[in-house]
Parts: C-alpha cells; sequence; structure tokens
C-alpha cells in the first residue's frame, strides 16, 4: 500500500520518520545516506541565518518588510529538494526556504524585499515564480502552469506553497477543484504555521485537519509532520511521482509552527503567550536534526562554528552585492503585469512621475 493510502488524511494519522527526539520511527528508514542529511542540515542552518539576517535587515530600514521562515525551513527543503529540472515552483511570500533550494541566488532573493522588480526574475532555468503576496492566488497559477504542461505532454510537476489562511480563500478551492477535475501534475503544499497573522488554526476551519479537504477534490491529501525533514521528503517524493505519472494533484499539509512574527508589520506577543510556543522549541526542525547527526557522529560543536562562519561571509557578500545593484526606475513598478502597459497604468505611472518632480 502507498504512503497516501496508510495516512488517509480522514483518519487523522500523521505521518512522520524522524522523531523530536532525533530517533527514527520503527520500521522505517530515512530517505537519505549520512553525508546528503548533514548537507541538507548545512543548507537549513544557511537558510535560517539568512533569514535572521533579512529580519534585520529590516529594522535597519534596508527592507521594506519582511515575512520570516523560522520554524519552517524542514518544510520547504524537504519538498523543494526531492523536485526535479524543468519543474516549477510557486511560492507565496515566506518561501526563502523552498527560493534558496531551487538555486534562485540569495541576492535575488534579497533585492525583491529591497524593492528591486529584478528580484522577481529568474536567473535562466530556474524555475521559480515571483513571490505572490495576494494570499492562496498562486494556487491557480500553479494549477494552470501544470494542466498547461500537461497538454504540451512535458513531465513537469508545479509545487504551489501556501499557509493554513489561504485554505480558505475562493481560489484555493477553485484551484483544487480544477486540479482533481483535469488531474493537473500539482503538488498543494499546505505550511499550517497555525496562525494567518494573528488568526489561530482552531478558527481557521471547523476540519480536523487541513489535509482532509482533497477528498472533496477527489484526490489525495496527507497531513505530515512539517518539521521533520524526512517525513516531508518522503511525502513529497511519492506526490510528485504519481504527479509526474499522470496520476494527478496531492494535498500536502505540513504541520508546523512560525516562531517568528508574521512579518515585520505585527507584533506576535499581542496574540499568542509565551506558554504556546515552548512546546513547539521542543520540535524544532533543525534541532531534531543535530540530535540525529550527532547520534551518527556527524554534528559537532565544530562543525555548526565552521559552517555558521562560512554561511555569513556568503549571507554579507550577498547583502553588499544587493544594495549595490543600480536603483530601480520608478517604471518598473508598472512594467512587468502586463506585455504592453495598460492605459490606467500608463496614467498611474505618469501621476507618481508627477509628484516625484
Ligand atoms: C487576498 C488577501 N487577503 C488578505 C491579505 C492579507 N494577508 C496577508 S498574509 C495573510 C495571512 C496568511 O496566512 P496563511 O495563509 O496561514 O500564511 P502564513 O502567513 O501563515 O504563511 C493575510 C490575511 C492578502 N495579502 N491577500
Ligand atoms: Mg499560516
Amino acid at each position: 500500500m502507498g504512503l497516501m493510502e496508510d495516512y488517509d488524511p480522514l483518519k487523522g494519522k500523521m505521518f512522520q520518520i524522524l522523531k523530536p527526539d532525533g530517533t527514527v520511527q520503527s520500521g522505517m528508514s530515512p530517505p537519505l545516506t549520512d553525508q546528503e542529511t548533514l548537507t541538507l542540515y548545512e543548507k537549513m542552518l544557511f537558510i535560517r541565518l539568512a533569514d535572521q539576517r533579512c529580519l534585520s535587515l529590516q529594522r535597519q530600514g534596508r527592507f521594506g518588510t519582511y515575512a520570516p521562515i523560522w520554524g519552517q525551513e524542514a518544510c520547504q527543503v524537504g519538498s523543494a529538494s526531492v523536485l526535479q529540472k524543468g519543474d516549477w515552483v510557486f511560492p507565496a511570500f515566506r518561501e526563502i526556504g523552498a527560493t534558496l533550494i531551487m538555486g534562485i541566488p540569495l541576492k535575488n532573493f534579497l533585492l525583491y524585499w529591497m524593492g528591486d522588480e529584478m528580484g522577481s526574475r529568474a536567473p535562466e532555468g530556474m524555475n521559480v515564480m515571483p513571490v505572490s503576496i495576494p494570499v492562496g492566488s498562486q494556487t491557480l497559477h500553479a494549477v494552470g502552469a501544470a494542466w498547461g504542461a500537461k497538454l504540451k505532454g512535458d513531465k513537469v510537476v508545479t509545487v504551489v506553497y501556501f499557509g493554513d489562511g489561504a485554505t480558505s480563500e475562493g481560489d484555493f478551492h477553485e484551484a483544487m477543484n480544477f486540479a482533481g477535475v483535469f488531474k493537473a501534475p500539482t503538488i498543494f503544499f499546505c505550511q499550517n504555521n497555525q496562525y494567518a497573522i494573528s488568526v489561530p488554526r482552531s478558527i481557521q476551519t471547523a476540519s480536523e485537519t487541513l489535509a482532509q479537504k482533497a477528498v472533496a477534490y477527489g484526490f489525495d491529501g496527507i497531513q505530515v509532520d512539517g518539521n521533520d525533514l524526512f517525513g516531508v521528503m518522503v511525502a513529497t517524493r511519492e506526490a510528485v511521482e504519481k504527479a509526474r505519472s499522470g496520476e494527478g494533484p496531492t494535498l500536502i499539509e505540513g504541520v508546523t509552527f512560525r516562531f517568528g512574527p508574521h512579518t515585520t508589520a505585527d507584533d506576535p506577543t499581542k496574540y499568542r503567550t509565551e506558554k504556546e510556543i515552548e512546546p513547539w522549541k521542543a520540535l524544532d526542525p533543525l534541532v531534531r536534526l543535530r540530535l540525529y547527526l550527532r547520534e551518527k557522529g556527524l554534528w559537532r560543536e565544530e562543525v555548526e562554528q565552521r559552517v555558521t562562519e562560512e554561511a555569513q561571509k556568503e549571507i554579507d557578500q550577498a547583502v553588499k552585492d544587493a544594495e549595490a545593484a543600480p536603483t530601480p526606475a520608478v517604471e518598473d513598478i508598472f512594467k512587468y503585469v502586463f506585455a504592453e502597459m495598460t492605459p490606467p497604468l500608463k496614467e498611474q505611472l505618469e501621476y507618481l512621475k508627477s509628484t516625484l518632480k
């Protein structure tokens, strides 16, 4: 039996390989060699450090705003790392992890949050769509792209990232319905981080799990421990293989927690307590992997220090390069939605220019 049958979302059983204490569930095995695990751990650490830097860049006024990944690294690294060349990622706004794993240079990622449209332009051959701010809208784009690829006979899949809150949006339901009917090769990756800004998961939906929403649309859904890198990888790989072989979409709910603010524009102490955060700290995806690697003799304090130092240097350079980029032209705000600017956009551009004089 496949994973999707074993973990029927209506039965409320969450898939997990790596337990919080760093040991593997009995009868299961990790999808990676020890060396590969160490490499992915280092990438997760890099992502966490880059994310922290982004937060401080915003606090220093060098970013407009920022939505931190902190806590959700396993969801993104686990899922994006099983994709193949040619596959596409459709991010929301919290996807530094998936974006970097897909090969986008950190400099480009930084540019976007510095307000430069060039940050949305993926280098040739790196299939990551621009950040999507309207909640859930990118689910439709991912399904459209997947369907288009299917019609063309391209064996690619699309992965769309969104949050628990996005599952209450009409766009999400339209995308799920369409994907089910047309068997679009799309993986719906829901990062259930327990909050949509200040709205807790408990009042987001009366459904017991988010994964079970797939049942209504006639395809598989699975709830996976989103802080378990191995579990996320195995669940995503199965969904990807299924999609690639023409068997249609899957909804994956990664159960995780957002340790930071929603974005730099809010203060989470206003809507959640320290007591609520405490149990999640023990479930931190990096802590768990570190415990696993330490047991194997692969993690030592010196390794952590060396990787941290190297990462900080690389991040410093990316920040320098991004800040040295030419100041973007005001036209850039208007230029890239349509092949040709529409009359209202032209009017708005002229207005903006007149106010800048
Ligand atoms: C269509 C739309 N409605 C409202 C907003 C304001 N908004 C931005 S993020 C957000 C919550 C999203 O929560 P969730 O989907 O759980 O994603 P998370 O931020 O937790 O990653 C809201 C309501 C928006 N950007 N777009
Ligand atoms: Mg959320």
